[in-house]
């Protein structure tokens, strides 16, 4: 039966700014998924969030300070006019409205108020651990609401201590908006996606660049300026080049032409929505074997797995690009990340919760 779903979304910036990373495209992708089957979405953002097919209810406050740059023993901080604060009093507004709020943040204070709100509330945690208070909330919620913790990977789950209770969802895109390119093009570049951050690791890509002369374009939001000039610094003969934060619809045209992509994690990636844009245009994938990509990435399939932090493998792995073949590579991205596939996967999950 329809359900009227309220998503309340990430703390850390307005949808479109791309300083949401992973969980903007996610948040789009999924109401488009769940609307296709006849739910009801609505969200709840910061203001200047931008969305073209989105309901959204934008609320004004300060934006949360991003966990992941936080470290282990980070406290819990919210300002006074904290925009998550402000999100969730609105949520608590409305509530009555919804069978189901699903939270986007990765932030204390939805997961405490879980108890607190009468309509249920489901969380997409979209990173893996990263301090102690988020694992002490999100397994506290666990284990008092079995079944509202949903996660991207097995490998994401496995960084908590409760794995057993996340239910487990890979991700979904419209991959109508992303066109098949059978052939790469000249100059046959490599392609890296992703927020210009440290736990992106885009100075070994850099290095690989450097080494095999090849060129490498760099999509993305430019979170750290001070990260990408270090690496322009130190590869001073690598062909990088930096193509801007790009909308999925020029990002996959430019990223079709490219004869892989290059994922170099630092940190557990919880998914690498970027594998599958990649994909879904043909582009065979190479990456460390880490986190999610490491499920997404079959080797020798539609790409292959590299030893973490090798840049060595990496270099082996891009000479041996022509052996995939690229039209399985989409066959991958249409049989396990479509938005039907992931629609299946969200709704059994909130039916599971309901
Ligand atoms: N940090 N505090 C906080 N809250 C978020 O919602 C958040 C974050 N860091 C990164 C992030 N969200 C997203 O970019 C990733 O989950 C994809």
């Amino acid at each position: 039966m329809p359900l009227k779903i309220l998503f309340v979304s990430t703390s850390v910036g307005p949808l479109g700014s791309g300083l949401g990373g992973g969980v903007e495209l996610t948040l789009a992708n999924l109401a488009k998924a769940l609307e296709q089957r006849g739910h009801e979405i609505v969200a709840i953002a910061p203001e200047q969030s931008i969305s073209s097919e989105l309901t959204i209810m934008t609320v004004p406050g300060e934006l949360q300070a991003t966990a992941q740059t936080q470290g282990r023993a980070a406290q819990i901080e919210l300002t006074g006019n904290s925009v998550l604060g402000n999100m969730w009093e609105k949520a608590r507004q409305i509530q009555a409205d919804y069978d189901v709020i699903l939270n986007f943040a990765y932030d204390w204070l939805p997961l405490y108020l879980t108890p607190f709100f009468q309509t249920p509330l489901a969380h997409l945690i979209s990173m893996g651990s990263l301090t102690d208070a988020m694992d002490h909330i999100i397994g506290e919620t666990a284990r008092r609401f079995p079944g509202s913790i949903g996660v991207h990977s097995l490998a994401q789950a496995e960084t908590f201590s409760f794995a057993g209770q996340c239910h487990i969802l890979y991700n979904g895109f419209d991959l109508s908006q992303y066109q098949f390119q059978a052939q790469a093009e000249r100059p046959h570049a490599l392609g890296w996606v992703g927020r210009i951050a440290p736990e992106k690791g885009l100075e070994d890509a850099a290095a690989v660049a450097d080494q095999l002369q090849i060129p490498l374009k760099v999509w993305g939001a430019m979170q750290h300026q001070d990260y990408w000039q270090a690496i322009q610094a130190k590869y001073p003969q690598a062909p990088l080049e930096y193509c801007g934060f790009l909308e999925t619809h020029e990002l996959q045209q430019q990223l079709g032409r490219c004869q892989g992509l290059i994922m170099t994690p630092k940190w557990v990636e919880a998914f690498g929505n970027v594998a599958i844009e990649a994909l879904a245009c043909g582009v065979p994938v190479v990456a460390y074997a880490r986190g999610g990509p490491a499920e997404i990435v079959a080797d020798g399939i539609n790409g292959w797995l590299v030893e973490p932090d090798s840049v060595s493998g990496l270099v082996a792995a891009i000479q041996r690009l022509a052996q995939i073949d690229r039209a399985r590579c989409r066959q991958e991205a249409e049989s396990r990340y479509s938005l039907a596939a992931m629609g299946d996967r969200v709704e059994a999950w909130l039916q599971a919760l309901l």
